[in-house]
Formats: C-alpha cells, sequence, structure tokens
C-alpha cells in the first residue's frame, strides 16, 4: 500500500525485499517459510485525488485485510513478517497480531508518527498509525479489526526519533508512551536503550518490532520516502536486532516504508533483510 504518504513507489517494497531474498535467509536459519503473497486494495487506481477523505476507506480496506491475515498466522503458531508499503498498514499488522494476547510494541522509526487529523501538516496517515494504535485519530481507522485502541501505552517503545512535529511532540508526552530519541542513543548509546527497553517491556513475553527503515541513516538505507539525517548506523541497526532476537520473545514484525524507486541498487532491501536475519537469531559466528 502507497496510500497513506505522497512518494509513489513504496508499494513495490516487498518486491524489493523479495528481490534481496528474505526467504531464503530464514530458511538458511533453520525456519520453514511461506508467502501468503501480495494484498491487494480494490480501486487503489481509480483513485483520482490524494486527499485523506478519499484515501482513507481504501487504507481502512487494506488494514482490515493486513489485520485478517495477522491474525490468522498467529493462530497458525507463526511469526507474522509484513511487508510494506507505507506504514499506515501496520494500523491493521499490529491490529491482528494483538487479537489475542497482550504484546510489547516497539516503534523504531525516525519519527513518531503520532499525528492525528487535526496535528499533520501533511494529512499523510503514515505520520499518524501509531496514535490511530493508541485510540487517536479517524473512528473508521482507530475501529479497524477491533474497536478501539490495540496497545496500551505502557506497552509502546519509540525508538531512534529525530523529527517531531511541535504538537506531536505533544502528544507523544500526554500519552503515556516511552521513548528513546536519538539523543538518547547518542548519551547512552543503542545497548543500554535496548536494555532499557527490555526492562520496560520486562512483564510481557511477546514482542512486535515495528520497523520503518527511515530510522536507518539514509547514507546507508536511502530507499525510503521521508529520510532523516542522523540516523542508527548499520551496525546499531544489527544490535537492536540482535538483541531482540536473544530474548527469545520475537511475535512478529513490520518492515515498513522502503521505496524501491528511491533506492540505490536495492541496499535499503538489501540492508531489510540482513536486520530481519539478526531478529531471528542469525549470529556472526
Ligand atoms: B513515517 C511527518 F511532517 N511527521 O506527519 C508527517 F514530518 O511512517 C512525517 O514515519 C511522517 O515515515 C513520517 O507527515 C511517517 C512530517
Ligand atoms: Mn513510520
Ligand atoms: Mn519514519
Ligand atoms: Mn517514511
Amino acid at each position: 500500500m502507497d496510500l497513506g504518504q505522497s512518494h509513489r513507489g513504496v508499494d513495490m517494497g516487498p518486491s524489493a525485499v523479495r528481490y534481496a531474498d528474505l526467504a531464503s535467509n530464514l530458511t538458511a536459519l533453520g525456519y520453514s517459510c511461506r508467502d501468503s503473497g501480495n494484498i491487494t486494495i480494490p480501486g487503489r487506481y481509480e483513485l483520482s485525488g490524494t486527499s485523506l477523505r478519499e484515501r482513507l476507506p481504501l487504507i481502512c480496506e487494506g488494514c482490515r485485510s493486513a489485520y485478517k491475515l495477522g491474525k490468522e498466522s498467529i493462530e497458525a503458531g507463526e511469526i507474522p513478517i509484513f511487508l510494506g508499503g507505507d506504514h499506515s498498514s501496520s494500523v491493521g499488522t499490529v491490529g491482528g497480531v494483538t487479537d489475542n494476547s497482550e504484546v510489547g510494541l516497539l516503534w523504531i522509526d525516525a519519527h513518531g508518527d503520532f499525528n492525528t487529523p487535526e496535528t499533520s501538516d501533511s494529512q499523510n496517515v503514515h505520520g499518524m498509525a501509531l496514535a490511530v494504535l493508541l485510540g487517536l485519530g479517524p473512528e473508521e481507522l482507530v475501529n479497524v479489526g477491533r474497536k478501539g485502541p490495540k496497545v496500551k501505552p505502557e506497552n509502546v517503545v519509540l525508538i531512534g526519533q529525530r523529527e517531531l512535529d511541535d504538537q506531536e511532540k505533544k502528544l507523544i508526552r500526554d500519552s503515556g508512551v516511552t521513548i528513546y530519541t536519538m539523543r538518547d542513543v547518542d548519551e547512552f548509546g543503542i545497548r543500554q536503550v535496548v536494555l532499557r527497553t527490555l526492562d520496560k517491556l520486562g512483564s510481557l513475553d511477546k514482542l512486535h518490532v515495528s520497523l520503518d527503515l527511515d530510522v536507518m541513516d539514509p547514507l546507508d538505507a536511502p530507499g525510503v520516502g521521508t529520510p532523516s539525517q542522523g540516523g542508527l548506523t548499520y551496525r546499531e541497526g544489527q544490535l537492536v536486532m540482535e538483541m531482540l532476537a536473544d530474548t527469545g520473545k520475537l511475535h512478529s514484525v513490520d518492515i515498513m516504508e522502503i521505496n524501491p524507486i528511491l533506492d540505490i541498487q536495492n541496499r535499503t532491501a538489501q540492508m531489510a533483510v540482513n536486520l530481519v536475519s539478526s531478529l531471528f537469531g542469525k549470529k556472526i559466528i
């Protein structure tokens, strides 16, 4: 899905990640891997405009499909990996994987995605996804899959932010979520940030990782629609994933916002595959 923002091409993210051999990397780690194909959004190419009002019903439709697939995958005992697409898809994916149980949510992103239609200058839904999951924003999106908020603020940790809008900052502060911005990464180091995150979510035995590739430094991961200087280095990203793998609590994963049109030789998709491999337990030695 590319409806949650304004650059075309992010709907090709899943193809780029498949091309970078996600499936065979997981198989090499000893997993069996099932690709359930793409979610199509009927009517997407007949859209005439870009207004939120016009796009919202289609975004809800896509999120409902993702919700259903996520719920079914969890019920089948799998660890679903959702390939975006823009980050608005996570309204569906996170909803689906939290249908049966309480799950800790890690939102790893250059941005907070905590806007509402009232605070957002861009009106892009990918910048509202986390707020929606906490119950703020358009009612039809908040109620995708099941009514109301999908996660509790005390179960949410954001990591890697460096670009927050003014009103968004206030919403984040008032919400009760935990946030470790790039300043925290600079001051404490990424290892300490992950340790504190795991401590905060320590009472939960399931973790959903929502990875927006724009959290990485755009010099390493140029294939994203909203790049932001000063991101995580490749090694920092790898350590986050390795430490999360060590918990044995991985429940589900989003790989979001890869735009192959803006990428250089599929570098960002390749990085995503390397990060996911570490998240699934790949070790250097
Ligand atoms: B992403 C932004 F204004 N905050 O709301 C907005 F800076 O999913 C960016 O994290 C949102 O990539 C980025 O449009 C959404 C902007
Ligand atoms: Mn995002
Ligand atoms: Mn982002
Ligand atoms: Mn983005």
